[in-house]
């Protein structure tokens, strides 16, 4: 094991070494009431999840994170990782950040641009940084508009592996598909296989459009390392826990 890495990093490893696949809740800003944040902190925990991530798009700003962050602290000790969408997305009271290069923008500010920008506070902040490429699929709703992507058409899953394979030669420890929140199907299952067959090292993310426990059950079994859900909370919250045991159960006989 590596003896470089942070404690949310850790505990990550650890837990896919142990489950298989994980499950992460996306909490939107944006999209999530502040009355309604501790009330679906609570649910996340008993549903178990894994982690919480929090970020999105548009509409998000430190202040506002940081009143989300610690509401969520209140209710859950699953770690906090902030999964930001620019350079507002970053929070002092998160315990990691996926720091993101979204590999297949065609504009370098979000290739690099607001990397070195969101250093420094990163930094002052002391979070630990989680290497991650994001790399968008299909059109990606919001995020592969704001991010100025050319997103890997959805028939080419070689293009998709090809990516996560060139995110594991440049260092990355994460990689992440994203079909973009709300999205009318999820990542193609042969994506992800493709990508697991192709690298070694990186751990899979896999986030966007997944709704059903069915959905979630394939993308555990094409091999994903981590299962991103989040629009499904501001639905149905009780189909979290569904989703959850799709997971479960698709690793019950397998090995990552
Ligand atoms: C978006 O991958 C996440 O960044 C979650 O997507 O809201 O469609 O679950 P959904």
């Amino acid at each position: 094991m590596n003896l470089h890495i942070g404690k949310v990093e850790r505990y990550l490893l650890e837990l896919i070494e142990e489950k298989g696949t994980l499950h992460f809740t996306l909490v939107d800003p944006d999209k999530t009431k502040p009355y309604e944040v501790s009330k679906i902190g609570r649910v996340i925990d008993d549903a178990g999840s894994d982690a919480v991530l929090v970020g999105g798009s548009t509409g998000v700003s430190e202040s506002i994170l940081d009143d989300v962050i610690k509401e969520l602290k209140l209710v859950t000790s699953l770690p906090i990782i902030l999964f930001p969408g620019n350079i507002t997305g970053i929070s002092r009271y998160a315990d990691a950040i996926l720091f993101i290069s979204l590999l297949n923008s065609t504009n370098p500010y979000f290739i690099t641009g607001v990397q070195a920008l969101g250093a420094a506070i990163v930094k002052k902040y002391r979070l630990e940084a989680l290497p991650t490429a994001y790399i968008i699929i299909g059109d990606g709703g919001t995020a592969g508009y704001i991010g100025y992507a050319r997103g890997v058409p959805l028939d080419k899953p070689d293009i998709a592996a090809l990516y996560a394979l060139a995110a594991e030669y440049m260092g990355m420890r994460y990689v992440y598909f994203e079909r973009g929140s709300g999205a009318p199907t999820p990542v193609p299952i042969e994506m992800v296989k493709e990508a697991r067959k192709i690298t070694e090292k990186v751990k899979l993310i896999v986030g966007g459009g997944i709704r059903s426990p069915q959905q979630a059950y394939e993308l555990a079994k094409a091999g994903a390392h981590i299962i991103v859900t989040g629009t499904i909370i501001e639905y149905d919250i009780s189909k979290l826990k569904s989703i959850v045991n799709s997971i479960r159960e698709a690793c019950r006989y397998t090995t990552k």
